[in-house]
């Protein structure tokens, strides 16, 4: 693995930050500058907003805004007159939101999709979720949950690190559409599955990084493992 490798590697993990008690939030605020300096960016969502509020949610984001992908991922699964109010709330500052496609697109995604371009911030859409019970309803329907994405045409979706071979479906479904693969690491997602066999473009890494004694380390020795894997597949992301 060269050090050019590891460094275009580090560039493709997005770091989870979801705080367990509300001691917690001071901490993962210390490594959102960590995650978007050295690494793809921060993602946060329901346990930073019930724990910190909304202030910690916008401070993730601004301490990200020298560089780094900003998501919000409150998976919202809503009216379109609902969650244009929560984006409108809480969206501001970042650079995606993370929504469901099951809930289809009119009276829901179209709108959500026309607040969120209003506010400069790009939708992600969820395809399929990285724990098992995602086999039970959202799994047989991947095609049309598909097919619904190809008609809103979000940003990015979200596809799971612990199944590559769904990852697989989806980017030949929609090869120029940002995928960004959760379950890496705590849920039983070898570092580098998703992208080196699924064809994703992001990892995301909550716990591995964010409980590390040691995040840095943590964050590098991930991207270490996509390196060594599949340094032909690290061109910088083109978005
Ligand atoms: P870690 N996440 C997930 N699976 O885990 N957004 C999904 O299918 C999905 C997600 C998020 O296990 C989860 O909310 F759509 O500690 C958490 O923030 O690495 C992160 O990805 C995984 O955290």
């Amino acid at each position: 693995m060269s050090q050019g490798s590891a460094g275009l590697a580090v560039k493709r993990v997005i770091v989870a930050l979801d705080p367990a008690v509300e001691g917690d939030v001071e901490k993962l605020l210390g490594i959102a500058r960590l995650a978007c300096r050295e690494g793809a960016g921060i993602k946060v969502g329901l346990p930073m907003l019930a724990l910190g509020g909304s202030e910690a949610v916008s401070e993730a984001a601004r301490l990200c805004s020298g560089g780094g992908l900003r998501v919000l991922d409150l998976k919202l699964a809503d009216i379109g007159y609902v969650m244009r109010l929560a984006v409108e709330s809480l969206a501001r500052g970042f650079d995606a939101a993370i929504a469901h496609a099951f809930i289809g697109s009119e009276g829901a995604l179209e709108e959500l999709k026309g607040a969120l371009e209003g506010m400069g911030v790009r939708l992600v859409l969820v395809l399929s979720m990285s724990h098992q019970g995602s086999a039970e309803v959202i799994d047989p329907c991947l095609d049309r949950l598909i097919s619904v994405a190809t008609r809103v045409r979000p940003w990015g979706v979200v596809a799971p690190a612990t199944r590559p071979g769904v990852i697989a479906r989806v980017r030949s479904a929609m090869p120029r559409t940002v995928i960004m693969s959760p379950g890496v690491g705590a849920q039983g997602g070898r570092p580098g599955d998703a992208i080196c066999l699924g064809g994703a473009d992001y990892e995301i890494v909550g716990r591995v990084v964010t409980r590390s004694p040691d995040p840095v380390s943590a964050l590098r020795s991930v991207a270490g493992s996509i390196a060594e894997r599949c340094p032909e597949r690290l061109l910088p992301a083109s978005t």
